[in-house]
This record gives structure tokens, sequence and C-alpha cells, in this order.
């Protein structure tokens, strides 16, 4: 085996920023991803998602609005709990001038957009500058990063889909934010979001997001439940009130999520977060933000989840990443199922569409996928697997092939018997001497379960 050559190259570390003299970090990919059909075998191409194609009575892109995180594409490595980073992001290395750092990051953030036609980005405040040494340093630098935010949109006409304030990765937070036992701590946290709020504001954002993040505990031992429930719907009440104040338009947002990183966050899922929005006079205010794995983290089905938000008015926007059936954290991946996918875009369509919301990407290519191309791989993915959706949706819906099934499955309700029960005009007596003034005998009627599931995959197999 002495001059056995096993074909192995040792791996293209390219690091250095924008790469090569055109200026360019993603020089594999010459220019923007376009549609070519669902014959194409071109892996940098569209297959399903074609922008300006009508859908209704609105285009791809008013339909989807999608966006990509700032997060996991720019401000993450690839490292986990088990090793360091694998992607190859120059700009995160530690002997960098961390504000020539964060505008490395932001030319290369919208260079990817760009070629993506991606036309929203979604940011965390510390995704887009870095922290200080002091809160007072730490805003100066938001706010200089927002105006060179500002300049990358004129320039390529990318908007903001969200902003929202990281109150989760530094110590200070490890007992929360809102719900944590210091009032010091929630002032300090206050004061972040209503930065982030006004930077929102001043990009233009469509929508401003609240996830949990640490809004929960570890241990009833130390907690007191109720109390901090009532913190959190004062912090969400503030929220609102400056949202007012300033004449922010866009959507304030709640993100649903059962757990991770304590075990109970108080944002369950789209049910819990109605209940408590009612509770603490927010039901006309605040939206939903409902994110795939989350719902599976949760016990649901997406579409449950959206189904409920969009039954009680309350669906805001998506983020569109999937978890995995056997791993029960939060894996960030991109949606690859149509099927799934189309019966959530279905309740979308039937609810009238994500409004100011749109479809962002909370997901990260998996820690092998270490070329610079698999970005856009992941990206052009999620997208045509969205687009696809959105046609099989629309159709279904067009046919009323699962509206027109409900509609005479709860026939009955809309007739006397029904109506009257509903309208409170009946009482138990009432109903006990009607069934045996009638021997009232009702017989089983099939669900039809097996058949809709046929159903639904010949409009997956018919669309194009
Ligand atoms: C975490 C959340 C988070 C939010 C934004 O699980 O998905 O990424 O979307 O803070
Ligand atoms: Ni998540
Ligand atoms: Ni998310």
């Amino acid at each position: 085996m002495g001059d056995y050559d096993p074909g192995m190259t040792s791996a293209d570390t390219s690091a250095g920023l924008p790469a090569d003299s055109s200026g360019e970090f993603f020089t594999d990919v010459p220019g923007p991803i376009r549609y070519e059909g669902p014959d194409s075998d071109n892996p940098l191409a569209f297959r399903w998602y074609d922008a300006g194609r009508m859908v209704g009575d609105r285009t791809m892109a008013e339909h989807l609005r999608f966006a990509v995180a700032y997060w996991h594409s720019f401000a993450a490595d690839g490292a986990d709990q088990f090793g360091s980073g694998t992607w190859d992001r120059p700009w995160l290395a530690n002997d960098r001038d961390p504000m020539d750092a964060a505008r490395s990051k932001m030319v290369v953030a919208f260079e990817f957009f760009e070629k993506l036609g991606a036309p929203y980005f979604c940011f965390h405040d510390l995704d887009i500058a870095p922290e200080g040494g002091t809160f007072a340093e730490t805003c100066v630098d938001l706010d200089a990063m927002v105006d060179e935010a500002a300049g990358h949109m004129e320039r390529t006409g990318v908007k903001l889909l969200w902003g929202t304030a990281n109150l989760f990765s530094r110590p200070r937070f490890a007992a929360g934010a809102a719900t944590n036992p210091d009032p010091e701590l929630f002032a300090r946290a206050a004061a972040q979001v209503r930065h982030c709020l006004d930077a929102t504001h001043r990009l233009g954002g469509a929508n401003y997001v609240l996830w949990g993040g640490r809004e929960g505990y570890d241990t009833i031992l130390n907690t007191d439940v109720g109390r901090e429930l009532d913190q959190l719907g004062r912090f969400l009440n503030l929220v609102v009130e400056h949202k007012h104040t300033i004449g922010f338009e866009g959507t304030i947002l709640i993100e649903p999520k059962p757990h991770e990183p304590t075990k109970h966050q108080y944002d369950h899922d789209s049910q819990t977060i109605a209940g408590f929005l009612r509770k603490y006079d927010l039901i006309d205010e605040v939206k939903l933000n409902i994110e795939v794995n989350h719902a599976t983290l949760a016990g649901h089905d997406f579409v449950h989840e959206v189904t409920v938000a969009v039954d009680d008015g309350l669906l805001g926007s998506i983020d569109a990443n999937r978890g995995d059936g056997r791993l029960g954290w939060d894996t960030d991946q991109f949606p690859t199922s149509v099927e799934e996918m189309s019966l959530a875009m279905h309740e979308i369509l039937r609810g009238g569409g994500l409004g100011t919301g749109g479809v962002n990407f909370d997901a990260k290519m998996r820690r092998q996928s270490v070329d610079r191309i698999d970005l856009f791989h992941a990206h052009i993915g999620g997208m045509d697997v969205m687009a696809r959706s959105l046609l099989v949706a629309h159709e279904m819906l067009t046919d009323g092939a699962l509206t027109g099934v409900k509609a005479d499955r709860y026939r009955g309700w809309d007739r006397r018997l029904g109506a009257d029960i509903m309208a409170g005009r009946l009482s138990l007596v009432d109903l006990d001497e009607m069934v045996a003034d009638h021997s009232l005998d009702p017989v089983p009627v099939s669900g039809r379960q097996e058949a809709l599931e046929n159903l639904v995959n010949r409009y997956v197999e018919r669309v194009c």
C-alpha cells in the first residue's frame, strides 16, 4: 500500500475578508439566483420560487416575504456544545476590532441577501453590533450599525422584516429578563428593548419580535410563577405603549416555544399565549411569530399552531425552520417537507395571508456544511419548498378541497339545533328532554381521514 493515494486533500480554509479582488465573499455565486422552473437541474436556481408569479391576488414574493436570519447565517460559526466553529466566518475572529468586524459582517450579509434575492432580513441587536463596555457604549455602537444598515438597505432595496433584542445570551439574563427576580434587571432589559424597538422603527421594520429567551424557569423551588407572569404582562404593556409613543406601525409579535433554554418557557404555545394576552389586556395589540420546530417541541403539528392563531386572529409571521423527528431540541433546520408546509400555508391563506409578517428562515446549516455555497443551497431549498407549498395550498383552498369537507362535516351546527345550542337557548334539561322526546340516537359518520390524506397527496403531486 506504499504509494496508495486515498484521494484526500486538506480542507481549503480560505480565510480573509471579503474574499477576492472584486470585494465579494461568495465568489462561487456570481449573480442573483434566478427562477428556472421545475425541470431545471441547476442547483443554484429556483425551481418553484418565481417571485413575480401571481398566486390568487398576490405575487409569490408578496405572499411569502422571505427573510434571512442574520444570527444563524452571519453571527454564528457552527459551534455546538461539543466543539468549536466549523464555518468560514473570518469576521468572527477574536483579533478583529469589533466595529470593523461588524461592518465586514454586514457587507457580506447584504451581498448574500442580494444574490439570493431575499427581500427581507431579521436581526437581534447583538447580531449586528458588538456589546460595548457599558450599556451606553453598546447603544452608540448599535446606532452606528443601524446607520450602516440603513445605507445597505437603501443601496440594495432589502427590507427589515423584524428586529428583536437579545435578552438571553449574556450572564446577566440567566434568571430571565422581564421575569427576573431583580427589578433592576427588568429595567436593564426594558432599556435594551426600547433601544432595539427604536432601531427597528428607524429601519422601517415591518414587525418587532419578542421571543421568550429565558422567560421561564428551571425549578419551582425558587420561582414565583404568578409574580413572574405579572412582570411579563407589565413588560409587554410597556413595549406596546412605547410602540404607540414613537408611532411604530409594525406589529409586535411573541414567538411561542415550550422549553429550551428553560425547562418551562412561559410562552408555551399559541393557545397559552392567547390566554396570556387576554389576561394582560394585550389581545388587540400583539400577534404571534410561529416557528415550525417550536410547535414540534410543544408536541403539536406546525399546522395546529398556525390554525389556532388564524382562528383567534393572532397570526403574525412564521419562522419556517423545522426540527428533527428524533431529536428533542431546536435543531433549526431548513424546511424540506412540502406536505407539512402545504397544510400550514393552506391555513395561512385561509386566514388572509401573513399581513405584515413573512417567512423567516431561523435556520442554520449543519455543522459539516462548511462551504460558503452551502448557505445558498440551504436557502434556495427552503424557499422552493415554501413556494411549492404555497401553490399546493392555493389550489386546495380554491377547490375547497378541505374547507368544503369541513363545512359539510359541521353542517348540523348551522341548522336549528346547533344554532340554538350555541346561542345558549337550550339548557341541559332541555337537551335531555329533547333526546327523550325524539329518541335521538345519532350514528357515527366516517371522518374519511385516509381518503383526505390521499387527496392532499394528489394536490402535492400535481401542482406545477
Ligand atoms: C429561538 C428562537 C429565536 C427567535 C429570535 O429558539 O427561535 O431564534 O426567533 O430571538
Ligand atoms: Ni427557535
Ligand atoms: Ni425563531
